[in-house]
């Protein structure tokens, strides 16, 4: 009884947060994604199409979408963007060269009306490798402060052991509850 009224609750209050989670291939999303799911680093392969998953924290569901990030995939983002409330973005810290790309597809990303009312956030991954950039030098080089209909946050995180993932989960929850 207990479960069907939790079900019935969350049918009618709509009470999963949809999160898209989306960045350049080999950018740490599918290691994020199941992070989340099981505190555990798993084997990665690059994905196709895309993966999804329930992810409970501090009582709060999420439907979290990890879609594929490999160029000839990025066109097919936009088709899951309907009710998302969140995206995340996670960029691999290390991948300069690429960084201008990103900030393309973010444009791209904030430009759709489906994502008018997301908040972004923005994962600058793999800090633990040696001379990986900043937050701050990517939010600079994304031009996140130009950034001024959505809500965005910038956290350096390492998927690999977890560190700043729960930080960013933070923030998010403090978008649910404003
Ligand atoms: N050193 C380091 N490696 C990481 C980190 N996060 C992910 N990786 C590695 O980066 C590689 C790619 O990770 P994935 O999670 O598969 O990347 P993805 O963004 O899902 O890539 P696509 O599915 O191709 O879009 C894997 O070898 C991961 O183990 C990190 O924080 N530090
Ligand atoms: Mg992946």
């Amino acid at each position: 009884m207990g479960l069907l009224f939790t079900k019935l609750w969350r049918l009618f209050t709509n009470e999963e947060h949809k999160v898209i989670i989306v960045g350049l291939d080999n950018a740490g999303k599918t290691t994020i994604l199941y992070q989340f799911l099981m505190n555990e680093v798993v084997h990665t392969s690059p994905t196709i199409g895309s993966n999804v998953e329930e992810v409970i924290w501090k009582n709060i569901h999420f439907l979290m979408w990890d879609i594929g990030g490999q160029e000839s995939l990025r066109s097919s983002w936009s088709t899951y963007y309907t009710n998302a409330q969140f995206v995340i973005l996670v960029v691999d810290s290390t991948d300069r060269e690429r960084l201008s790309i990103t900030k393309e597809e973010l444009c791209k990303m904030l430009a759709c009306e489906d994502l008018k009312k997301a908040a972004v956030l923005i994962f600058a991954n793999k800090q633990d490798i040696k001379g990986a950039m900043s937050a701050a030098e990517i939010s600079q080089q994304l031009s996140l402060t130009s950034v001024k209909q959505h809500p965005w946050h910038i956290q350096a995180c390492c998927a690999l052991t977890g560190e700043g993932l729960y930080q960013g989960l933070e923030w998010i929850t403090s978008h649910i509850k404003r």
